[in-house]
């Protein structure tokens, strides 16, 4: 079988997918909660509504990758409804009108299984996608993530979502550190604060990538379609 290794243009250099290797779209927490009025993020005191402009290009990059039959992981930032994962510091912190736990017009904020709580109907995840419920900022974090990769031999991470400089960054350096070869897609990305998705896209690729890499869903788009894999590790 003919090998062919795809390169992807991006900073601060090419993203090269080896012949050995296998990826995934990593889509973190594109919940009603972040994106949409009386959810944590608003309760936040942020403009939620800056946060909607990504989701064409990211259902553009979804279906992509659903058209080449890549894995899929969707994260949400949830607690049980007990609160018994929720460290009383995250509750405190943000001195917000409604804090986490509290019923606001989605329903309670950022417990799982409320309306509020849910992955916006235009990103649903499909069957056979991952979904990875998380406590935390970072998806590895008391999580199932680190496994499903392991299992599933994924080595590379295309890393999208909201927000940047918070859980986006945050599951980005935890995956890092484990040894994943991490791309953050720029224009599948969103913050509350441009300045600061500004700077993390620098600081992810300053000195040399020290976190990775950085490119636009067109950039990985162009780059997948000329990868084959030799071997078909899931
Ligand atoms: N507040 C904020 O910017 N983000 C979060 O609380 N969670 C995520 O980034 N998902």
């Amino acid at each position: 079988m003919e090998v062919r290794l795809a390169s992807i243009s991006a900073q601060p250099y090419d993203y090269e997918l080896p012949e050995v290797s296998q990826v995934a779209l990593v889509v973190i927490d594109m919940q009603r909660d972040f994106l949409e009025p009386g959810g944590f993020g608003d309760a936040l005191g942020n403009d939620v509504t800056r946060l909607q402009a990504i989701v064409p290009t990211l259902k553009r990059l979804l279906d992509g990758f659903r058209t080449l039959q890549l894995p899929i992981i969707h994260t949400l930032e949830c607690h049980q409804p007990d609160l018994s994962d929720c460290p009383p510091s995250k509750i405190k912190r943000g001195r917000s009108r409604l804090t986490i736990g509290a019923e606001g017009p989605m329903g309670r904020i950022l417990v799982k299984g409320e309306p509020g709580n849910g992955i916006i109907a235009e990103l649903a995840p499909l069957p056979g996608e991952f979904v990875i419920h998380k406590p935390g900022k970072g998806a590895f974090y008391n999580t199932e993530l680190a496994t499903i990769l392991q299992q599933h031999s994924i080595t590379h991470l295309f890393i999208t979502g909201v927000t940047t400089e918070v859980c986006v960054q945050t599951t980005m350096r935890e995956a890092n550190d484990r040894g994943y070869e991490c791309l953050m897609v720029e224009d599948c990305t969103e913050s509350y604060f441009p300045e600061f998705k500004q700077a993390t896209l620098a600081m992810v690729r300053a000195q040399g990538g020290i976190v990775g890499w950085t490119a636009t869903a067109d950039q990985v788009l162009k780059g997948l379609e000329q990868w084959k894999p030799s071997t078909v590790l899931v």
